[in-house]
């Protein structure tokens, strides 16, 4: 089971799709395992963003991911870092398939909604950024068993 760090950036907070993306991961079958509403610092947002430090977006990206409240969650399941980098869809709302959030939801190369963890190692350092320990929930699911197929001894 993989954990990846999803927030819903300040755009898809003030334009009310936070319920509508939210029910999108519910739908699949991945876990909620952590959500909270912040404004997201400077410091945080260079530390999130500092593989992109010095490219020419890095800037407007930093003054918009702290201009108003984010949604942050930690969202698990198998494979939960592509199946969500999938469900997100390509980086330019303009670009992405429809089908996907951005594909459905927005039209702008910055203002694209969501962002996603995009490798083990990514989500594992994100997580760490957003969360305290603790924070991540545990806790078992009570119909887990008809998400994933169990009749092999692990979920398939
Ligand atoms: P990703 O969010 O799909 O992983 P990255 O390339 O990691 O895309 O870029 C991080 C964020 O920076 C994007 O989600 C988008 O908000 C912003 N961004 C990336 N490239 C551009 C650009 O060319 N113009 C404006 N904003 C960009
Ligand atoms: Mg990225």
């Amino acid at each position: 089971m993989e954990t990846t760090l999803i927030i819903l950036k300040p755009d898809a907070v003030q334009r009310g799709l936070m319920g509508r993306v939210i029910s999108r991961f519910e739908d699949k079958g991945l876990q909620i395992v952590g959500m909270k509403m912040m404004t997201i610092s400077k410091e945080l947002a260079a530390k999130h963003y500092e593989s992109h430090h010095g490219k020419p977006f890095y800037n407007g990206l930093v003054s918009f991911m702290t201009s108003s409240p984010v949604l942050v969650m930690a969202i698990r399941g198998m494979g939960a870092i592509t199946v969500s980098r999938k469900m997100m869809g390509a980086t330019f709302g303009s670009k992405a398939e429809p089908g996907t959030i951005r594909g459905d939801f927005g039209v702008s190369s910055s203002f694209n909604l969501i962002h996603g963890s995009d490798s083990p190692e990514a989500a594992e350092r994100e997580l760490g950024l957003f969360f305290a320990k603790g924070e991540v929930q545990e806790f078992k699911r009570a119909g887990e068993v008809w998400v994933y197929d169990m009749s092999g001894g692990k979920p398939e």
